[in-house]
């Protein structure tokens, strides 16, 4: 790290490509051209890898992917056009608290108002799916402005930062001065502290915990972002709490775990919410409380005997009225509740564990005709189980919304504590594009994306980008040829049954998606007869090239809804 005071000239762009450098960047995705001398810069004075892909939207995705795989900010770029589509693909980022920086060209003093070519002002549209939206007009103040995008992405609870570069390309990264590419490696990754809680409120949600009988933790993203699994699950041992999650906390704790009882809310599994909802108190644990983990607030109903804990103080109560609350890291918070825990509570809880265990016996024997289904086409609860026996110990599992959010949501379990899961928090195409940023961020572990054709169709190009970077994801895509979660809607909309027609509103051409995926240098696999899935992926794992598990499935088969 260079030192303060020590200032010499030097490029905007030298400074930034320094800087990213310093913060342990190693992939950016963009669209061209933007920060061009940057990229320039990268080249001569990093390794830092430029993803040039088909559009700025999957570039932020990747970004994301980057990000939540890694737990370093991910970086996207797009040129002043491509900024409202960089602008779309940070609301998932947003949404799921990712920490993304994305960095675009704007508008310059000297021309603005004057109808430029290709120009609006970008920058009011990142207000609503940023932390910190900032523009960075003067050369001089780029190492302040790039440190304070990292120190805004990971602290506190993470999320997106937008600079925006004087000219169409950021062209300030021209312009020459005294810089001091000063790195704060603090801020390079999440979490940069671990704001401890006061001991009184951690006694008192141990109290309110210890007195219930029938407990239950709800865990968010949060445990993730905190990196607090093993104390999650070390608490829950210590104390006899079953384990809920969000689905965005899916892999807080593995789905095998004899405390876990599923994902809850509205992608969910039964014997979660009825669990949640038969509980005498509920713990959320780095979880926003919102409509997704609540179900609309129905699990739990609002009332119910409520603890949270996090790290923003203001989720606090922000739902559910509390009977105790703590502000602190998850890591931190938790494991200094398993350290203070009397022990000697956890027999009360036997009749409730019992009672959840059987809860989760009674969802197996209920799905389990599903998740070993030989019909076909195939049923997409078997793709699911089977996920769930062949997907490798160290696997990334990314999943895209709509019925792949409900499916993999309620019926795949994770087996390991090594094993990760990032969901799209509701944009449907975020997953194919998240698997690749995942890549990039851990080549050494094996990536699987789960997604219906319906997303995937969204940013197909991007097979072609995956092959040219040797970022080698696994997509299985359960091809129904339509958005199939939409036939319950337009049901309801034509007031009980569609018409013939109406599925024009839905379906789509049926297309052998593994042709496609060969066509751009991906191995491609259809996959027709269940019994053929395991050998699929087993194969498209070790291709030592992207891959595409194209899964003709039952356009009839509609997933499970929450129950109350
Ligand atoms: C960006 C975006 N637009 C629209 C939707 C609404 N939506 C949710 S699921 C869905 C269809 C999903 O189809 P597919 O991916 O093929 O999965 P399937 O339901 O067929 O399994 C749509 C349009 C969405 N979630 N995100
Ligand atoms: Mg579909």
């Amino acid at each position: 790290m260079p030192m303060l005071g020590h200032n010499r000239k030097m490029t905007g762009a030298e400074c930034l490509a320094d800087m990213l450098k310093g913060y342990g960047v190693t992939h950016v995705f963009m669209v061209p051209a933007v920060l061009r001398r940057t990229f320039a810069e990268m080249e001569r004075r990093t390794a830092i890898k430029r993803i040039h892909c088909h559009g700025e939207k999957s570039a932020a995705y990747m970004a994301d992917g980057y990000a939540r795989a890694s737990g370093k900010p991910g970086v996207c770029m797009a040129q002043v056009i491509g900024a409202l589509n960089l602008a779309a693909g940070l609301r998932d980022a947003w949404l799921a608290h990712s920490p993304v920086i994305a960095f675009t060209g704007g508008r310059d003093p000297s021309s603005k108002f004057r109808k430029v070519y290709q120009e609006v002002d970008d920058v009011p549209a990142f207000e609503p799916v940023t932390k910190f939206n900032a523009t960075v007009d003067d050369v001089a103040r780029f190492p302040d402005m790039v440190r304070q995008a990292f120190r805004v992405a990971t602290t506190g609870t993470p999320g997106p930062v937008h600079l925006q570069f004087r000219g169409n390309e950021g062209q300030v990264d021209l312009d020459e001065a005294e810089l001091e590419p000063l790195v704060e490696e603090q801020f390079a990754r999440v979490p940069p502290f671990r704001p401890a809680p006061d001991e009184q409120s951690v006694r008192a949600a141990l109290d309110a915990l210890q007195n219930a009988e029938r407990p239950v933790i709800v865990a968010g993203g949060g445990v993730r972002a905190s990196g607090a699994a093993a104390e999650l699950v070390a608490l829950a041992e210590a104390l006899q709490i079953p384990v809920a999650t969000s689905l965005n906390g899916k892999d807080s704790i593995p789905g095998v775990h004899p405390l876990s009882v599923g994902v809850c809310g509205s992608y969910s599994r039964e014997s979660a919410n009825r669990v949640v909802n038969r509980a005498d108190l509920v713990c959320f644990i780095g979880s926003e409380t919102g409509g997704m983990t609540t179900h609309f607030w129905a699990v739990p109903k609002i009332g119910t005997p409520a603890i949270q804990i996090d790290i923003d103080p203001e989720a606090l109560g922000r739902n559910y009225p509390l009977v105790a609350m703590v502000n602190g890291d998850a890591k931190v918070t938790l494991a200094a509740m398993a350290r203070l825990a009397d022990r000697g509570t956890a027999g009360k809880r036997k009749p409730w564990i019992a009672e959840t265990q059987g809860i989760c016996k009674e969802w197996y024997a209920k799905y389990n005709a599903l998740l070993t289904s030989d019909q076909v086409p195939i049923h997409p609860a078997r793709m699911c189980g089977d996920l769930t026996k062949h997907l490798p110990d160290d696997a990334i599992v990314i999943v895209d919304t709509g019925h792949a959010g409900m499916w993999m949501g309620g019926m795949y379990d994770l087996r390991t504590t090594q094993q990760s899961y990032f969901r799209s928090a509701g944009h449907l195409g975020f997953a194919f594009c998240a698997g690749i940023g995942a890549k990039a961020a851990c080549p050494e572990r094996p990536v699987v994306v789960f997604t219906g054709d319906a997303g995937f169709w969204y940013h197909i190009g991007e097979i072609e980008t995956a092959v040219r970077w040797k970022l080698n994801s696994v997509t299985v895509v359960n091809n129904n040829a339509g958005g199939n979660q939409s036939k319950r809607g337009f049901d309801r909309a034509y007031g009980g049954k569609q018409t013939e027609q109406a599925r024009e509103l839905w379906t789509y051409t049926p297309v052998n998606f593994a042709k496609i995926a060969e066509d751009m240098g991906a191995l491609g696999i259809r996959v027709e007869k269940p019994a053929d899935f395991p050998a699929a992926l087993e194969k498209a794992l070790a291709a030592n090239r992207p891959a595409v598990i194209d899964v003709v499935t039952d356009i009839d088969a509609i997933a499970p809804t929450a129950v109350t």
